[in-house]
């Protein structure tokens, strides 16, 4: 087991190798996400340290975040605005675009700039406790870390509209039927699952991890017939890596693990 460090004033690193834990360490301030915060993740998720290839976001105390520290808008300018979800819309590109793959665990508030930060990984274990809402409408803000560029693509504008207009509130049950977050565990069951899951997505080819970060969203947002056109290269690409050319050789001489229909009905 690693020995935890400090990334920043308000964020925890673990290094277990292959994976990497990181902790949103502020529960005075129901982790509140300020500048520091933002710009530490985008930098880490940059360039992570060589030998990490998966990574865990988790939170100290009951909730994943407050959002964005509000404490941060009070004197800023329109322009100051502008540029300031510019810079957490740069620093969520390189959570989400990244080369490592992100899961998160969602416990109690994941709300605001949480549920922005959130939605930036890419596979999120929720806990009975999580609840999602946006109430950028009561504070006479908008999302600005993402939001309405990713949150649709996930639960549709409608769904998200009436978050903002009425402030309603979505609970981990509903969160997980809408795709918030793709797991729900028991309570206390999420940093386990979530380190588990790290851990088998770090077995992968990284060739294989490399294209789903890269290539699937793009592809996602393609034409149909580009999109099939960069499949095959990308298809192509995959298999020509010698992790591919090992691997197959592997299940071929039946030693390579099988699929078990247990493990997908999760
Ligand atoms: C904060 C923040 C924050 C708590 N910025 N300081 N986000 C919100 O509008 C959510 C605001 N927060 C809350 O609704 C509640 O704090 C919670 C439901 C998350 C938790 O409630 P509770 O009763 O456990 O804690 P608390 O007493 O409200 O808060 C504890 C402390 O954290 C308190 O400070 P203290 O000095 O009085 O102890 C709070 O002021 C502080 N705190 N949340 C700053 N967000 C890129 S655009 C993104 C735009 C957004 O994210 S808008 C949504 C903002």
């Amino acid at each position: 087991m690693g020995t935890p460090e400090r990334l920043s004033e308000h964020v925890q690193l673990e290094i277990r190798e292959p994976i990497a834990i990181l902790t949103l360490d502020r529960p005075d301030k129901r982790n509140a996400l300020d500048g520091g915060t933002v710009r530490a993740l985008g930098a880490f998720f940059a360039d992570p340290p060589s030998g990490v290839v998966a990574a865990v976001l988790t939170s100290s105390g009951e909730h994943f975040s407050a959002g964005l520290d509000l404490s941060e808008l009070t004197t800023t300018t329109v322009i100051e605005g502008v540029v300031h979800s510019r810079g957490w819309h740069e620093q969520f590109d390189k959570v989400q675009l990244g080369t490592i793959p992100v899961v998160s665990v969602l416990r109690g508030a994941v709300i605001g700039g949480g549920l922005e930060l959130a939605i930036a990984t890419h596979i999120r274990v929720a806990e009975p406790s999580a609840y999602y809402a946006l109430p950028e409408g009561s504070r006479g803000i908008f999302v600005g870390g993402g939001a309405s560029m990713r949150l649709p693509r996930l639960i549709g504008v409608h769904r998200m509209a009436d978050m903002m207009l009425t402030g309603r509130v979505i609970d981990a049950s509903t969160g997980l039927d809408l795709g918030i977050s793709q797991y729900l565990v028991e309570a206390g069951e999420g940093l386990v699952t979530a380190i588990q899951l790290a851990e088998r997505i770090a077995e992968n080819s990284p060739v294989t991890n490399y294209a789903v970060l890269q290539a699937l969203p793009r592809i996602a947002e393609m034409g149909p017939q580009e999109g099939l056109f960069v499949e095959s290269l990308m298809a192509a690409i995959s298999q020509g890596s010698d992790e591919a050319k090992s691997l197959l050789e592997e299940f071929l001489s039946g030693r390579a693990a099988k699929v078990v229909a247990s493990e997908v009905a999760r």
